[in-house]
């Protein structure tokens, strides 16, 4: 696991982190397999949509975003594994981890940032990725030009801090190239 520098030009702190999780495509088997996997329903102006995506939520403390409540499932064995992989990469403790599988290109994410309340003023948040390699974008907030486009294989470790959250949103785009799934889990500190 090579040591990585921080690929902002300013206003926080992204640093990816490649071979971060050995045998990544076993852990990917285990977690299509382990995990009960969910679909949530956002209100989006008064409407029910389902999420482009499929979720789960495990941890010591629960969360809500986007009008969705997530009560926390227990730790595995697996997660828990994980967990101290993401902990060592990032040099923080998590209490969480939010869980995404993206069944193939139509699954997505929007532009968004992690900065509900319960995180914290500057959350560190690592990101494990498995499975197909999807693009990641991250645009700053006040000056569109800058913006930043990554890919993140299998095995992974992408770690957002500082002020990141304050000063840019980031996605997980569709993609019309054919890929298969991916699961990506970011682990967060919830505040109480
Ligand atoms: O799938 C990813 O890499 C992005 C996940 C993400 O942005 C999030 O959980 O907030």
């Amino acid at each position: 696991m090579a040591a990585a520098g921080n690929l902002l030009p300013r206003d926080g702190i992204l640093r990816l982190v490649g071979e971060a999780v050995p045998e990544p495509d076993e852990v990917m088997a285990r977690l299509l397999a382990e995990i009960e996997w969910r679909q949530d329903i956002a209100m989006i102006v008064g409407r029910p949509v389902k999420l482009p995506r499929l979720t789960a939520w495990h941890g010591d403390a629960g969360y809500r975003y986007s009008g969705i409540d997530n009560p926390p499932k227990a730790w595995t064995p697996l997660l828990l594994e994980l967990r101290s992989v993401a902990e060592r990469v990032a040099g923080s403790a998590f209490n969480s981890v939010l869980l995404n599988l993206y069944r193939d290109g139509s699954d997505g994410m929007g532009w968004h940032a992690d900065d509900e309340r319960p995180l914290g003023q500057d959350p560190v948040i690592a990101s494990l990725s498995f499975g197909a390699t999807r693009r990641f974008r991250l645009k700053h907030r006040t000056e569109p030009g800058n913006s930043l486009t990554l890919e993140l294989p299998p095995g992974s470790c992408l770690v957002m801090a500082g002020a990141l959250q304050h000063h840019w949103r980031h996605a997980l785009p569709k993609t019309r190239r054919a890929v298969g799934p991916r699961v990506n889990l970011t682990f967060r500190l919830i505040r109480r």
